[in-house]
């Protein structure tokens, strides 16, 4: 494999030595950062909001950028603060208490900002849903947490259960709705009459906070709790991995639905106090680069997704835009191809930097952080407080370039602390002491990690084990290729032979000429055993919402099976 390497730039960041950092470290150093360190009372709304609003210097800063088609608003964090503020107090009017559940069913939205904190600060559980999931998916996850509270738009209503939530006591409804049954509390009224006054709710380090809902890749959705605790975790990695300083406008793309919109999308940006930018509603390239140019984003967490739609729309797209104000660039969520990285040094003239981590874990755990050089198609090094190795399957340690299951040594400030309603769950993440993460990847002898693929995804040809990731990446250079999903399909002779399906970037059409080519590309440019035996031109790859193939989905289809719970399946 190719191992060109992108060495460290100097200038744009505030450069960290990466040895120096992980000497001593200890995550309690980190406490000092925060006002618990001596009050001993916490909440993360007042670390990330309140504290700000509090200070002369930064209450009328803008906190919040939002921006979609129709709106456009900024926030300050005192004004932010004040909003939930009140809409604590209609949470506390309506009987919440700390550790009950409170969901959002809302398009990114100041409101659902706003409404986020607010019940943060009376303690209780908050649980942000995707605003695309379709009725069966609301009530899983309604029903699983046995949530109290939901909160949603008149549009979205339609897709709220209406039965079978004995828990559920009331929706509040964010804009119109005629229904006057006191099972509705209209979210403007009552904002207009709520103080802005409120008496955060302070917690223990332990108490929970949040519940993502992630599939695994059987069964249905599980409940991922975190608690107030991990602020530590996003503040440092804040700083080391994101590199925020004061006067940055940060930009990250996921949607609050999925955990980096929240760790990222939320507790990172405003525990540092900079300006953070959302953007709602769908995206064009164009889309992307005005906002990138609007806002004058300096630092932006993306996806690999999003970074292969713009690369397959070509670099003269970027020139078209002043980018000046752009110094980092961060990707998570799927393998960061190569050819992504090579391209983004070209386009933003920037390094792209790839981050691991997983809903479980709350925070980045492997990053590529700006003092490290990058090796492309390696998610690079675990973060100081972290230590990072590959087990075999029965929990023993494996030496470097040998694949196998990811493993993290238990206990950091972000790792979620229960699944929701089931132990047994829990305990199957953990083996001798070790957090499994169920990825296969390798480690290099220095110390840099390679992702190989999900360990149910990994495609055995022939004896030759081979990482679907490894196959996308390869198809997705040839110039015809946009996308690429691959799985083993089952063969009699060879285990599995891989089947690729693709779409193919404008202007080209499906030919047996071109198909044959791109297979010879994957032969010659990989290897022979790598070369998918079948190729299928598709008009999309169906993806999760925070972007990741279904190769699973993929795989039932090709064998017609049941799909499964596909309530995370991007449409
Ligand atoms: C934050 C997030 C976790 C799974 C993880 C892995 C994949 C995430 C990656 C990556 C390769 C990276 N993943 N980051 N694979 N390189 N930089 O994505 O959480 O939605 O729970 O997914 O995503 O397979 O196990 P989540």
């Amino acid at each position: 494999m190719d191992m060109k390497v992108v060495p460290v730039r100097e200038g744009n960041y505030n450069l960290k030595d990466y040895e120096k950092l992980r000497e001593n470290f200890s995550w309690d150093d980190m406490k000092k950062y925060f006002s618990w360190d001596t009050t001993g009372k916490v909440n993360m709304a007042y670390e990330a909001l309140d504290r700000h609003a509090e200070d002369s210097e930064k209450k009328n800063k803008i906190a919040l950028i939002y921006s979609d088609p129709y709106r456009e608003e900024k926030v300050t964090f005192k004004d932010l603060s004040k909003a939930s503020n009140r809409f604590a107090n209609i949470l506390k009017d309506y009987g919440v208490e700390k550790g009950d559940r409170v969901f959002l069913f809302m398009p990114r939205s100041p409101e659902f900002y706003t409404a986020f904190f607010g019940i943060l600060k009376v303690a209780a559980v908050a649980g942000p849903l995707f605003e695309a999931f379709m009725e069966q998916a609301v009530r899983d996850r309604l029903q699983d947490s046995e949530a109290k509270i939901l909160i949603t738009t008149p549009e979205l209503l339609k897709r709220v259960p209406q039965e079978n939530l004995p828990n559920l006591e009331k929706i509040v409804i964010v804009g119109d709705h005629i229904d006057d049954s006191d099972k509705y509390i209209d979210y403007y009224k009552e904002m207009e009459e709520a103080s802005d006054e409120f008496d955060i709710e302070w917690v223990d380090l332990e108490d929970g906070m949040l519940l993502h809902y992630t599939s695994g890749s059987t069964g249905k959705p599980k409940g991922v709790y975190h608690v107030h605790h991990a602020m530590i975790q996003h503040y440092a990695t804040g700083e080391w991995v994101l590199d925020l300083k004061e006067d940055d406008t940060y930009w990250c793309t996921a949607d609050p639905g999925w955990v980096t919109g929240t760790s990222y999308g939320i507790f990172a940006p405003w525990l540092h106090g900079v300006t953070n930018v959302v953007r709602g509603g769908r995206f064009t390239p164009e889309d992307w680069y005005n906002t990138l140019e609007k806002y004058e984003v300096s630092v932006w967490y993306t996806a690999p997704t999003a970074l292969r739609l713009l690369v397959s729309h070509g670099e003269e797209k970027v020139s078209n835009y002043n980018l000046s104000s752009l110094r980092h660039i961060m990707s998570v969520g799927e393998p960061l191809n190569p050819e992504v990285v090579t391209w983004g040094l070209k386009a933003f003239n920037l390094r792209i930097h790839d981050t691991w981590w997983m809903t479980e874990t709350g925070a980045q755990l492997i990053v590529n952080l700006p003092s490290l050089e990058i090796r492309p198609g390696s998610m690079g090094k675990p973060i100081p407080g972290i230590e990072a190795t590959i087990i075999d399957n029965e929990g023993n340690e494996l030496p470097p370039n040998q694949m196998g299951n990811l493993a993290i040594k238990e206990g950091w400030p972000a790792m979620m602390r229960k699944i929701w309603n089931n132990p047994s769950k829990y305990e199957s993440y953990f083996m001798n002491g070790w957090y499994v993460s169920g990825d296969s990847a390798y480690k290099d002898e220095d110390g840099y990690f390679w992702f190989q693929g999900r360990l149910d995804d990994v495609i055995n040809t022939s004896g030759e084990r081979v990482g679907p990731f490894e196959v996308e990446s390869k198809l997705i250079e040839h110039k015809a290729v946009a996308e690429a999903g691959v799985i083993g399909k089952p063969h009699p002779e060879r285990g599995e032979i891989i089947k690729a399906f693709i779409t193919l970037n404008e202007g080209y059409e499906e030919t047996p000429e071109l198909l044959e080519d791109i297979r010879t590309f994957v032969k010659t440019g990989l290897s022979a055993h790598a070369a998918p035996r079948e190729i299928e031109v598709k008009d999309s790859i169906p993806k999760t919402r925070s972007g990741k193939i279904m190769r699973r989905l993929l795989k039932s289809w090709e064998l017609g099976l049941p799909t499964g719970d596909t309530s995370t399946l991007e449409k």
